[in-house]
């Protein structure tokens, strides 16, 4: 069985939004046409609360895209972004929500942040997802939407580790590109067994 899986197709990861990937917007077309080739569609929804750790705002001095260390390692502090609730927060207007069968929210605790759909920063505790998709036999991931740099690289490097076969398509993607994290992030998706097609 093969899952389509759906990474933060959000508002505020679009043009106009607070944390805005350059051309998010233009891959929700391409996004849409690849849902019904997929036994399985799940969208991931990037839901922070006002005071998340991961915002620059909260931090005396701090400034967005600062790097820090946490107590799980080092984590970049984003604008605020994905506040609960908020029209940032939803779905991207012109996305296919009504196809999917899983909506999973992430990063909803105020002090660690979730990059991969599987597992939040610190690697070990787990979203819940794996979980869903083996009890729907599904075996061969395919991910899509943004960042393609660390929500999407981290969703499909956890999917590989823990066994699921990973691919990228990357028409369907789009990096934030900070300091040369596309390109590392590629490298890294590469080497752990992830495909990019
Ligand atoms: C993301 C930064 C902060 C993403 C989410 O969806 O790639 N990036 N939160
Ligand atoms: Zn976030």
């Amino acid at each position: 069985m093969r899952a389509l899986i759906v990474v933060d197709m959000q508002v505020d990861f679009c043009p106009g939004g607070a944390l805005a990937v350059a051309g998010g917007d233009e891959i929700v077309p391409a996004i849409n046409d690849l849902m019904p080739d997929h036994d399985v569609v799940v969208l991931t929804q990037d839901w922070h609360p006002q005071d998340h750790s991961s915002f620059a705002a909260n931090r005396p001095d701090a400034q967005p895209f600062e790097l820090v260390q946490m107590d799980y390692g080092p984590q970049v502090l984003w604008p605020a972004h994905c506040v609960i609730g908020t029209p940032g927060a939803g779905f991207h207007p012109a996305l296919a929500t009504d196809v999917a069968d899983l909506v999973i929210r992430k990063g909803f605790r105020p002090n660690i942040d979730s990059y991969s759909a599987f597992f939040e920063n610190d690697h070990v505790t787990p979203t819940g997802l794996a979980g869903y998709l083996r009890d729907r036999a599904v075996d061969e991931l395919s991910f899509v939407g943004l960042a393609q740099d660390f929500c999407v690289a981290w969703s499909a490097m956890d999917a590989a580790r823990l066994g699921f076969r990973a691919t990228v398509i990357e028409d369907a993607t789009r990096a934030i590109d900070l300091d040369g994290s596309l390109a590392q992030a590629r490298d890294d998706m590469r080497a752990a067994g992830v495909r990019l097609a």
